[in-house]
């Protein structure tokens, strides 16, 4: 049984995703962060950057969202959302995988906690600039998507999961997501999934999911 720490509209949001369409057993930590309950010394102890998602594996803590999205897709491979090593997606999905949340996340980092980059004074410049490169991110989705259903081959795959969520945070930016026309029917496909309709009644989310 895994347990999950995770809190409403977070990363933590794309592991609770995942879990439902795997269809597994799972057990749901909602941390409140207005309460400050990700920065006590008990969940620091399993996630020491005091984020979420975190989830327990086998009794051992394991971080980071497109980590743990990896994980799960190589313990449940009968749902076929990673592709196996050797396959001739693999290269594609691994790269996708990395660049979402190596050179893509971080910029909604940025544009959610300015200060963190900032300090007090640059809040602005840091949020300018966030926005220009999540927009040229969304255009390479945007563009990849132009001919294709998934972005790694012809199946869902924990890149589609990942990107989803990213693309739902851009929901109240300037240029959200579904301002391009190859993410926006993409999108609209993704938000008909059941397990992303569980999700937002699961975690009390009623914005974006129906458009
Ligand atoms: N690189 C981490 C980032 C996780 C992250 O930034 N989570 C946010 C929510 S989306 C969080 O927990 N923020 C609370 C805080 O930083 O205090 C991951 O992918 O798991």
């Amino acid at each position: 049984m895994y347990m999950l720490y995770g809190s409403p509209s977070t990363a933590g949001t794309a592991i609770h995703w995942l879990l439902l369409e795997l269809g597994v057993p799972f057990e749901l930590r909602l941390l409140d962060f207005d309460k400050g309950e990700h920065k006590t010394a008990d969940y620091l102890a399993l996630n020491p950057d005091g984020v979420v998602p975190t989830l327990i594996v086998d009794g051992a803590p394991v971080t980071q969202m497109a980590g743990i999205a990896t994980l799960l897709a190589e313990r449940h491979p009968q749902a076929g959302f990673a592709p196996p090593p050797g396959s001739p997606e693999r290269a594609d999905y691994l790269s996708l995988s990395f660049w979402l949340a190596n050179s893509f996340q971080p910029h909604f980092r940025a544009w959610f906690y300015p200060h963190e980059p900032a300090g007090g004074e640059a809040q602005e410049a840091v949020k300018a600039a966030a926005r220009a490169r999540i927009e040229t991110g969304l255009a390479r989705l945007d563009a990849r998507l132009a001919n294709r259903s998934f972005l790694v081959g012809d199946r869902f795959t924990t890149v589609d999961l990942l990107a989803t969520i990213l693309c739902r945070w851009t929901r109240n930016m300037p240029k959200p997501a579904t301002a391009w026309p190859n993410l926006k029917r993409y999108l609209d496909a993704m938000r008909q999934r059941p397990a992303l309709r569980e999700v937002h009644a699961r975690e009390g989310l009623t914005d974006w999911i129906d458009g």
